[in-house]
Order: structure tokens, then C-alpha cells, then sequence
């Protein structure tokens, strides 16, 4: 059996659209419809006609997409793909959380549970974090769960800022003297960060950016050469798009583990069989929805 051919005859047979985010494998995504962020990703699949929306991604991002698409069949190739920034956090933390604040706004990074997303005010994502915290009108808020997210955006805000303690493994293992090295091999590249990195990496950074960022920034700046601070599967389209350009990982240590569960075995399994399906409770879904939909009525996703 020719494993490719198989996705493509069921892909046809069942309308299902297949998504795969920047961080997937380089084959998932050369086979996917649409590469992109999480957002971006589960938006599209909503405007589709798909019956199915198989998610190569992390649980959360299956979770965004069934938000988005509550009549649609979401799959995620692989159960043990789950985010350990989203995992930081759960609703019961939250529910504290707001006891202990209770006039503060909630504001959550995509990178959240359904759940969780269903107990925040306004969700964001590292593109438009900054004018989601500056749109509310309390005083104080309350960010979740990404540690250096939130102070990347305590610096540009008058909003007192109360920020949860989570962080992306993947993102700290980068360290300054990672690139403080790379900027001295290749002085004339351009040092590109994603708002997950610690804050004394972004110091250095030539443009601060979500991956969906990174990829405009590549696209329209004249430099040659890039030293990439995000997960290293990310090249693989930056290379694709840019053949003329060169670039760098900023740390072989940017790998995604979780990211990585799928594949194009799991993606054909997932399709045949139908499974594992991703549901994420009514009265949640709702509630999640409102507190995605109140970010992108603010009219800035990128
Ligand atoms: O929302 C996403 O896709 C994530 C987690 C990161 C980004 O910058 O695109």
C-alpha cells in the first residue's frame, strides 16, 4: 500500500481537510492542506465544506478547532500530543485564581485548555497579546500561562500585570550564549525570536514574532541570512517559501517532542479509522468560543 495515496483517496472520500502546524514534521507538512498557526489553522477549516478536520498538531489546537467548528469531526493523529505550557494550568487554577483577583481581567494565551479558555475573559496569541491586554478596561490583569509571553507584555502595557509561572520547555532551551555564539558565526544575519524565549534571549532579537510573524518578517526583509529562535520544524517552510534565503536554528535543543507524535502512519490511522476524535463538552465549547470570539471582534490577529 502506498501510504501517501491511501491519505489522498480518504482525504476525497470522507471531505476532510488536513492541518498542520508550523512545528509538524516536514512530510505532514508537504501533505497538509493548510500550514499555519493555530488560529489561523482552525479558522480556515471553519470556512471549509470538510466533514472532517484531521489537526496535525498539539491537543490544544484540536480543542481550538472543535471551538470553532462544533458540527465538524476533529481529529488529532495522536493522543500523547499534548502542549506542557498548556498543561500548566488548569480550570480549578483559574476559579482560584479569580477568587483571589476578582476584579482583575482574564486574558489566556492560546495555548489553553478548552476549559481553561472557558473561565478567561479574552483569549490572545503572541501576535496580538499587547492590544488584547491593552483593549480591557480593568486595571489589573491576570495573564495565562506563558511566563515570558507575559513579561514581553508587561513591557508594553500600563496594566498592572499578574502573570502565571508556565513556560515552554522548547522555547527555554534556548540560551542567550546560544546566540550571542550564532550572532559572532553570522554577523550579518538577522536574529528572529518567538515571545516564548526567555527574556534575556528576545534582548537580542531583531524582531520579536509568532511563527505566523516569523514568516512575513522573512518573507519582506532584504537580509540573506536568519538565525531562527522557535522550534526547529518551522525551517522546513521558511526554506520552502525563501529557496534563496539561508537559515539558522538558533538551538538544535528548539525540538518539539509532542509536536512529533505525528506522523504520516498516525495521520493515514486517524483517517481510516475516524480516531481519536477530539469533543470538547457544549456548555465549554460556548463559553470557550465567547472568550476567542471577544479577541477577534478587538479586530487584531496578527
Ligand atoms: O498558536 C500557535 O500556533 C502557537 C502556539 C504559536 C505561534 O506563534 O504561532
Amino acid at each position: 500500500m502506498d501510504i501517501t495515496e491511501e491519505i489522498n483517496r480518504l482525504r476525497v472520500e470522507k471531505r476532510a481537510v488536513i492541518l498542520a502546524h508550523n512545528y509538524q514534521l516536514p512530510e505532514i507538512q508537504d501533505i497538509a492542506d493548510f500550514v499555519g498557526d493555530s488560529l489561523e489553522l482552525s479558522r480556515k477549516a471553519a470556512t471549509t465544506d470538510a466533514k472532517i478536520i484531521v489537526f496535525c498538531g498539539v491537543h490544544f489546537m484540536a480543542e481550538t478547532a472543535k471551538i470553532l467548528s462544533p458540527m465538524k469531526t476533529v481529529l488529532l493523529p495522536d493522543l500523547r500530543s499534548g502542549c506542557p505550557l498548556a498543561y500548566t494550568i488548569t480550570f480549578e487554577d483559574v476559579k482560584k485564581l479569580r477568587l483571589e483577583n476578582p476584579k482583575a481581567a482574564f486574558v489566556c494565551y492560546i495555548n489553553t485548555s478548552a476549559d481553561v479558555k472557558a473561565e478567561c475573559d479574552i483569549c490572545c496569541t503572541s501576535s496580538n497579546a499587547v492590544d488584547v491586554v491593552n483593549s480591557v478596561s480593568a486595571e489589573t490583569v491576570v495573564f495565562l500561562p506563558d511566563r515570558n509571553l507575559g513579561n514581553y507584555v508587561s513591557k508594553h502595557t500600563a496594566r498592572k500585570m499578574i502573570i502565571w509561572n508556565g513556560f515552554c520547555p522548547t522555547h527555554e532551551n534556548l540560551k542567550r550564549e546560544d546566540v550571542v555564539e550564532l550572532k559572532k558565526i553570522y554577523p550579518a544575519a538577522k536574529f528572529v525570536a518567538h515571545p516564548e524565549c526567555t527574556s534575556d534571549v528576545l534582548e537580542l532579537a531583531d524582531k520579536i514574532a509568532s511563527t505566523s510573524g516569523i514568516i512575513k518578517y522573512v518573507k519582506t526583509e532584504s537580509s540573506q541570512s536568519f538565525i531562527i529562535g522557535t522550534e526547529t520544524a518551522i525551517i522546513h517552510r521558511l526554506k520552502k517559501e525563501n529557496p534563496d534565503k539561508n537559515f539558522i536554528p538558533a538551538s538544535r535543543k528548539m525540538f518539539c517532542p509532542n509536536m512529533k507524535y505525528n506522523n504520516i502512519e498516525s495521520l493515514y490511522e486517524a483517517l481510516a479509522n475516524e480516531q481519536p476524535e477530539i469533543d470538547v463538552p457544549e456548555k465549554i465549547r460556548e463559553k470557550a468560543f465567547l472568550t476567542i470570539d471577544r479577541m477577534l471582534k478587538i479586530g487584531k490577529k496578527d
